[in-house]
């Protein structure tokens, strides 16, 4: 039990298929308590019965566009929680014009500046309202993608986001590292969610990933929730401000056999 009298707040859960719902399985199955938020009430159907599967009942609204919802949020938790010990940042949105097409015929200032806001800057307003409550020795997580170091089609202005919220990992770490708390990235594979079905011909992408991957085949949420258990646990109380992949691989091969091959 990794995470035995750890509570941690997971924010990004959409429906049963977003790597949040893997995260916050794999956690629970390590024995943390944990804490939910759901963007709107659209979701919230949705993120209760999760939590409630996972034993619990603390859910709070939490849009991370606005400052008032995150000071809101923490305030409604400290009711429960007095101190915790981290959360995970699963949370990245751009305008889906944005992701399709052209990277330059399809960017615009505003789809720039929302993509950043949300997708990178969200992790240090999280940050930032969770600093007072937080327990030492505890453990700050988002998720990244491999468009924050090279190109692909359609990822777009998302890879810009992901770069800038990689940044973010390391200068967060480095200020929140001398009161113990550490501050991570994991770098998933490509995986079929809600947020995935936005990024154009995302089902090519598995396949091509697959091929490639050395495991030859993509990662699953339970995977990547594994990997943000230990991260979050004191087994990886030396580890910060790190981009640690869960991808099969794919990132560390330029090319399979079988692609090779004719
Ligand atoms: O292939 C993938 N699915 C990968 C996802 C590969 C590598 C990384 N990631 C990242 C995503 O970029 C994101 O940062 O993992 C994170 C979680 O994404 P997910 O699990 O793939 O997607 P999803 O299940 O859709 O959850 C993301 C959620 C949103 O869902 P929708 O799809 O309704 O936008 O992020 C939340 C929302 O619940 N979210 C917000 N939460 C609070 N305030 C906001 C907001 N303003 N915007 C989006």
């Amino acid at each position: 039990m990794m995470l035995k009298n750890k509570r941690i707040l997971i924010a990004g859960l959409a429906n049963k298929h977003s790597i949040a719902a893997g995260i916050a399985k794999a956690m629970s199955a390590q024995g943390a308590e944990l804490a939910f938020t759901y963007q709107s009430e659209r979701l919230k159907g949705n993120v209760e019965k999760i939590a409630n599967e996972l034993g619990s009942s603390l859910l709070f609204e939490c849009d991370v566009a606005s400052d008032e919802s995150i000071d809101a949020m923490y305030k409604d938790l400290s009711n429960h929680w007095e101190t915790f010990d981290g959360f995970v940042h699963s949370i990245g949105f751009a305008p889906a014009n944005e992701l399709e097409g052209n990277f330059v015929d399809a960017s615009t200032r505003e789809g720039f500046r929302i993509a950043h806001d949300i997708s990178s800057y969200s992790f240090t307003a999280m940050a930032k309202g969770a600093k007072p409550m937080l327990n030492p020795n505890s453990a700050l997580l988002t998720l990244t993608y491999l468009g924050s170091m090279q190109s692909l089609p359609n990822y777009n202005v998302m890879g810009l986001a992901k770069a800038s919220l990689e940044a973010n990992t390391r200068f967060l770490a480095a200020a929140m590292g001398p009161d113990g708390i550490r501050v991570n990235a994991i770098s998933a594979g490509p995986i079929k969610t809600l947020a995935a079905s936005g990024v154009k011909n995302f089902r090519k992408m598995l396949t091509n990933y697959a091929n490639r991957a050395p495991l030859r085949r993509v990662v699953t949420t339970l995977e990547v929730g594994n990997v943000a258990a230990f991260l979050c646990s004191d087994l990886a109380s030396g580890v910060t401000g790190e981009i640690t992949y869960v991808d099969g691989g794919f990132n560390t091969a330029a090319m399979s056999t079988e692609e090779y091959a004719d």
